[in-house]
């Protein structure tokens, strides 16, 4: 991703307008005090250094390990004074530019303090280690709040307050690249719902259910070993008396290629792996098993292991989990089973049968397993590989299939089942966890989704992965803003309301009717001699207008995103849209004995007479993306209901390694998460705020002449007067005084310097007297 989106950055470090330039008290004051200013050193990252002098354009710097340089002034930023080193909230900051902010978390990281709050915001640090904040000694000092480090626990405790206090369902929001630490998050949430909600019982269910979901939606992927491959929304549900009634999980379009395809290094989904290495000798037996190296489907990737990971075990406590949620050991070994035709059915080859490249399937380990396990007939099983029933001017006419057909015939049905058994195993699951009786109707609501992602090559998944992160993107702004608002309304400041440049033209690209990306795929993918080629010049043609699309060679075209420019592949979107499943398929697991196959058939059979809108073929059957835009817009939905409360994940690095923090990918990352947007949202408005009396008490004895009030009002404005602080440069509302941005840095500049002058006076009389 190319970051030439730095427009926010841009503005972000501007000296805002109205405000003075630091320059002219800076030239001023140079020799009397310490400066310090930031500057980019030759690979770009960001150093401190001390103002040594300062006339005209040129600066003086002195850098650490002695080095002196001599840089513009323009190209210099200004970093905030010694006290605020570390503060646990970025708000405090009196410049909120991009390397304070860098410094401040990097800071406070250093000393494992992976939390740091944005205003209304939690920043979570990735740490890749243990670090000592959880357990059940934290969750007590949060809970009688001995403690105000922020914390996902902080947060998770005011959501549970806020829903009793104000009846209303809160949501816990967590998002951030892959790799950057949300299903940990949400589980370290979850854990503290528990520990105050627990002891009904069912709250071991809800634990019990990630690992349970972790073994067959999340894979190693390259940006993160243990990556969720779906999205996830769990609502935790609540009695009047404050115990956990229930618990309802709903997921979001789970990464299906996977099954059937992945990128060396790579691998499918853990369950696979766990089920391969940790099952018992006898289901070992039944199943067929093989080792993971024999199936086609696992040995594409060439990575089996992952370092650190032992899949036997693994497998082992999934199985415990299956028996807490109350799944038996009779349906486990179905699901099992599953698992081990999909498999299998990777290994069916495929032997020519003309000279026109029509095939049909073999007949050897893999057809006889699959027809085994899922109870069908073998021939049944083989043409279902190999033919297409196809009708034509009413007539019904059986087309033999080419090689490379009957493969995606081969995956679709793969693909399909895994889907299936994903989706049971959930409805299991909410079934398990079923609300109770003594229900509230109040919930609070934990959202991990997969991450914005890109990688060399973006295809299909990076596409609706994306969008989905953009659409919770403007949710995020959208919700933020107005906060913001509020407060100043509350405060009885005159506002006047703003207009905020959010994602909405990257919205409109995808979702605009009938010209945008979603439409013009659904539109394409209804044509049958439609191609990936043809869908991209497609693109090309109409939607060249939007600031947020750029058409790219061959099949290619760019999505500025909020997180960056992404660059997609439209080969197999057409294919992977459809999503159709052959009715030939659906009959053949119908036909079968096993009772998961006829299950997923009656499902996939009443999911296509069930949808609306209609695509060519012979299933007539919502589009992929259709049914993925009307999830997340019911998802959208669900979540305004209630009050929200984020967290924004940051990847340290690219390693995936402890103590090491990246300042140029962190610093990508917070511009793509909103971090520092909020702060431009700040840095528009007045970001700091202090009550009068806190004002009062911290710069009150500065004031050159007596006050006859001591009302903390009065005190505060003479102070502003003193201080010729001009009137544009903040507000005072009923309870606080609202500042705009580097307003009190100067003010608390000028008190050090009183503080210093006192106490350097203070040992000159010591001096006298001995
Ligand atoms: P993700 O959910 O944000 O990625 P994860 O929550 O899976 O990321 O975190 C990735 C890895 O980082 C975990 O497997 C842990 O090893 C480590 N980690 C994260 N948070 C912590 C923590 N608080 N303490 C210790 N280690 C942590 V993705 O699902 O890829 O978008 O699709
Ligand atoms: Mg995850």
């Amino acid at each position: 991703v190319s970051s030439e989106s730095d427009a926010s950055s841009q503005l972000l470090n501007a000296p805002s307008s109205g405000v003075d330039s630091w320059w002219s008290e800076t030239s001023i004051n140079a020799e009397k005090k310490e400066i310090k200013a930031w500057c980019t050193d030759q690979n770009g990252e960001w150093v401190l250094g001390k103002i040594v002098s300062n006339t005209g354009e040129d600066v003086i710097l002195s850098l650490p390990k002695g080095k002196v340089v001599k840089v513009h002034r323009d190209t210099l930023l200004r970093a905030n004074p010694d006290i605020l080193n570390g503060v646990d909230d970025l708000m405090q900051l009196s410049y909120l530019n991009e390397p304070s902010v860098l410094y401040n978390l990097q800071y406070r990281y250093s000393q494992n303090f992976i939390y740091t709050k944005s205003g209304p915001v939690l920043i979570a640090i990735n740490p890749y280690k243990k670090v000592n904040l959880y357990g059940s000694e934290y969750i007590k000092a949060y809970r009688k709040r001995s403690t105000n480090n922020p914390h996902v626990y902080a947060l998770t405790d005011t959501a549970m307050r806020e829903m009793i206090r104000d009846e209303i369902s809160q949501s816990i929001i967590i998002s951030g690249e892959s790799g950057s630490g949300k299903t940990e998050t949400a589980k370290v949430a979850m854990q503290y719902l528990v520990a105050l909600g627990g002891g009904s019982g069912i709250e071991y269910e809800i634990l019990q259910s990630n690992p349970i979901l972790e073994a067959f939606g999340n894979a190693k992927t390259s940006r993160n070993d243990n990556s969720s491959r779906f999205g996830k929304l769990i609502e935790i549900h609540f009695s009047a008396t404050g115990r956990i009634s229930g618990a309802r999980i709903q997921t979001f379009l789970l990464e299906k290629s996977r099954v059937v395809q992945c990128s060396d290094g790579e691998r499918s989904y853990h369950v696979f792996y766990q089920l391969c290495a940790g099952a018992p000798f006898s289901l070992r037996e039944k199943l067929n098993l093989k080792n993971v190296d024999e199936y086609e489907y696992l040995k594409q990737s060439k990575c089996f292991q992952i370092s650190g990971v032992n899949d036997g075990e693994s497998f082992q406590e999934v199985m415990k989990a299956l028996d807490a949620v109350h799944i038996s050991r009779e349906d486990q070994e179905k699901v099992f089973a599953m698992l081990s035709t999909v498999l299998w059915m990777g290994n069916i080859s495929f032997t020519s049968i003309d000279n026109e490249d029509h095939v049909e399937a073999t007949i050897d380990e893999g057809v006889h397993t699959v027809a085994r396990l899922m109870g069908c007939n073998i021939e049944v099983l083989k043409l279902a590989l190999s033919t297409r029933k196809m009708e034509v001017r009413k007539e019904q006419i059986v087309k033999k299939l080419t090689l490379s057909q009957a493969i995606d015939t081969r995956d679709a049905l793969a693909k399909s089942i895994y889907v299936s058994l994903f989706e049971w195993l959930v409805e299991q699951i909410n079934k398990s966890l079923t609300v109770g009786k003594k229900r509230t109707g109040r919930y609070i609501s934990i959202l991990d989704i997969y991450g914005f992602e890109y990688f060399q090559k973006n295809t299909f998944e990076q596409f609706c992965i994306n969008y989905a992160n953009e659409r919770l993107q403007q949710h995020f702004n959208r919700h933020l803003f107005k906060l913001e608002q509020e407060e100043y309304i509350q405060d009885g400041i005159a506002w006047e309301k703003m207009d905020f440049d959010d994602n909405q033209d990257c919205l409109n690209l995808f979702e605009k009717k009938p010209l945008g990306l979603l439409s013009l795929l659904d539109e394409e993918s209804t044509f049958p001699n439609a191609t990936d080629l043809s869908f991209a010049s497609k693109l090309k043609k109409h939607l060249c207008s939007n600031p947020c699309f750029k058409g790219e060679r061959e099949r290619n075209f760019i999505v500025s995103h909020y997180a960056g420019e992404v660059m997609y592949d439209t080969f197999g979107f057409l294919e992977k849209n459809r999503d159709v499943l052959s009715m030939d398929s659906i009959h053949l697991l119908s036909s079968c004995s096993s009772e998961l196959p006829q299950a997923f058939a009656a499902k996939l059979i009443s999911q296509s007479e069930n949808s609306i809108s209609s695509l060519a073929g012979d299933s007539q059957k919502m589009s992929a993306t259709s049914k993925f835009k009307d999830q997340l817009f019911q998802l959208i939905q669900r979540l305004e209901s209630t009050t929200p409360h984020f967290i924004r994940c940051i990847k340290p690095n690219k390693l995936q390694l402890p103590d090491i923090y990246e300042q140029a990918f962190i610093l990508q990352q917070l511009k793509c998460c909103g971090v520092l947007e909020v702060g431009r949202i700040s840095r528009s408005g007045y970001p700091t705020r202090m009550h009068h009396q806190k004002f009062a008490k911290r710069y009150g004895f500065l004031l050159l002449e007596s006050i006859a009030s001591q009302d903390p009002l009065t005190v505060s404005v003479a102070i502003l007067r003193q201080f010729n602080i001009h009137p544009e440069m903040y507000h005072v509302g009923y309870t606080k005084l609202f500042f705009r941005m580097g307003q009190i840095g100067a003010l608390e500049d000028t008190r050090n310097r009183t503080l210093h002058g006192i106490l350097r006076l203070q040992s000159v009389f010591r001096g006298h007297r001995a």
